[in-house]
């Protein structure tokens, strides 16, 4: 017997991945270094579909039917580079060998035109959902030739996450553009999470309980925010204490939040790009800030500022702004991760369809929300700048503007941080104002570096002559 797909790596994302095939009905060859990964899943599992084990690679290759489909989910880095150097002397010109790991797209770029001359399609692939989205459908960002998604595309797709039958899985473009837009999604995944941390402690200083906090999130994920980490929030929300049932687990998790890297790859991009990702930096310096215990320790005992109290008046409408800041952040956090990919295109000449990396990321993923629909639609309807111009969200973003600013002065009057709010509002009044103060800033430089200037009324660059006759030179 043939399989029509082979999945090499058995731990928990490229076992859940290769069962999930095995559901959808394809024929799975599965294969992991350690042999014994391989004969738990046959064990464990080995009813839900058809899988052909291996515990050689060579073998697991030959069972492969032609052009031979191989999705490789090992660990990121020397996992995937030891399983190229491995596999690829054993593939043939058009096969296709996936990448479904959190590659850095660099990387991805790098490892596909060192196997292009050979004829292997190389598609590094961004694969959003975590092991139950492995399991039951994740949201699937391919990139690579065209040739290889029409090979590969279709079992990714019916192994995908689905809404109104279309599958969250879609070419993004050649090389690394698959993996650059997972990196993206995860950014945006930073920045939902710091604003949705950001709202919760309002609610907090303004006396509500974490219980009270869960009934609002919940009645906000009925609305416009509907999304799975704000459902997800108010079930973290209520959890107690397995070891104390009075308490909630939240009080005693420590304040210090992990991260994996995506996040910093994505802003370190940016940074190369020029692009602002001002709302995911934030995030990534939050999570650094939070897990900086000496310096916090010193803050706390050392800085003076007020006691992180809100008095609010009314309850519902402090509710009703806060719902509005948020969901006016998280737009501005899509807005910049979508520029960041748009920029990335045209640096990188991958074809992206802004609309369909948001119509992908509907379902499956973790950054999953109702306002995707509302992003698709939009770039469907005609190209867009920035996301903020969207005649729907700019009309939102005017209707809630006025919440979002009560908001972070309040949480500034009362000293409680909401780096990721206020960045993202900077932003907005940024992209807004009719003048920056960047005249200033060429100023300064010029008076100091010479490094010149441009007039809003001629063309060409300028330098004024501050320690001479100050007579006005046009520069080459
Ligand atoms: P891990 O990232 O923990 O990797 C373990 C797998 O890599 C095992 O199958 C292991 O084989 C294999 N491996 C390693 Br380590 N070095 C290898 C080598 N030199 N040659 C061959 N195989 C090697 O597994 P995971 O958590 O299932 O994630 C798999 C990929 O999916 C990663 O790139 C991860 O970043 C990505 N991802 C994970 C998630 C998630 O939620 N966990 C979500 C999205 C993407 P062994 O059994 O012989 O040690």
């Amino acid at each position: 017997q043939t399989a029509e797909v082979g999945v090499i790596g058995m731990a928990v994302m490229g076992s859940n991945l290769a069962r999930n095939m095995a559901r959808k009905g394809f024929r799975v060859a599965i294969y992991n270094r350690t042999a014994s990964r391989t004969d738990e899943v046959i064990a464990g599992h080995g009813n839900e579909g058809t899988f052909l084990p291996f515990h050689d690679l060579a073998n697991f290759v030959a069972s492969l039917e032609r052009p031979r489909r191989v999705v490789m989910m090992v660990k990121a880095g020397c996992g995937t580079d030891a399983v190229i150097k491995e596999i690829t002397p054993l593939l043939q010109p058009g096969d296709v060998l996936v990448d479904g790991g959190n590659a850095y797209f660099g990387d991805t770029r790098r490892r596909e035109e060192e196997i292009r001359p050979t004829g292997i399609h190389y598609v590094g692939t961004g694969i959003s959902g975590g092991e139950v989205g492995a399991l039951e459908g994740p949201s699937i960002m391919p990139g690579g030739s065209k040739e290889s998604y029409e090979i590969i595309g279709p079992v990714l797709e019916k192994i995908s996450a689905h809404v109104d039958g279309e599958p969250c899985c879609a070419w993004m473009g050649t090389d690394g553009a698959g993996h650059f837009v997972k990196m993206v999604h995860n950014g945006i995944e930073y920045a939902d999470m710091q604003f949705i941390g950001e709202a919760h402690s309002l609610l907090r200083a303004a006396g509500l309980t974490n219980a009270e906090a869960a009934d609002a999130f919940e009645s906000w994920n009925h609305g416009d925010l509907n999304s799975y980490l704000v459902e997800i929030t108010s079930r973290v929300l209520r959890a107690k204490d397995p070891r104390n049932p009075d308490t909630d687990l939240l009080d005693v998790i420590r304040d210090e939040a992990g991260m994996k890297g995506t996040g910093t790859w994505t802003v370190q991009t940016a940074l190369e790009l020029g692009v602002d990702v001002s709302t995911i930096s934030e995030a990534v310096f939050a999570r650094s800030v939070s897990s900086a215990v000496p310096l916090r320790t010193v803050g706390q005992h050392v800085l003076a500022g007020p006691e992180h109290t809100i008095t609010v008046e009314d309850r519902q409408t402090f509710l009703t702004d806060v719902r509005d800041a948020l969901w006016s952040a998280k737009v501005v956090a899509y807005a910049q991760g979508l520029d960041e990919i748009r920029t990335a295109a045209a640096e990188y000449n991958w074809e992206v369809d802004m609309g369909q990396i948001a119509s992908i990321w509907r379902d499956g993923c973790i950054i999953r929300a109702r306002l995707l629909q509302r992003i698709r639609d939009e770039y469907a309807a005609g190209d867009l700048v920035s996301l903020l111009e969207a005649p729907s969200v700019k009309a939102e973003l005017a209707r809630c503007q006025q919440a979002w600013r009560r908001v972070v002065a309040c949480a500034v009057e009362a000293g409680v941080p909401v780096p990721g709010f206020s960045s993202a509002l900077g932003y907005y009044d940024q992209v807004r104002a009719p003048r920056l103060n960047a005249a200033l800033t060429q100023g300064l430089r010029d008076l100091f570096g010479a490094h010149t200037y441009r007039r809003v009324d001629d063309e060409g660059s300028w330098h004024l002559n501050w320690s001479g006759d100050g007579r006005e030179v046009r520069a080459n």
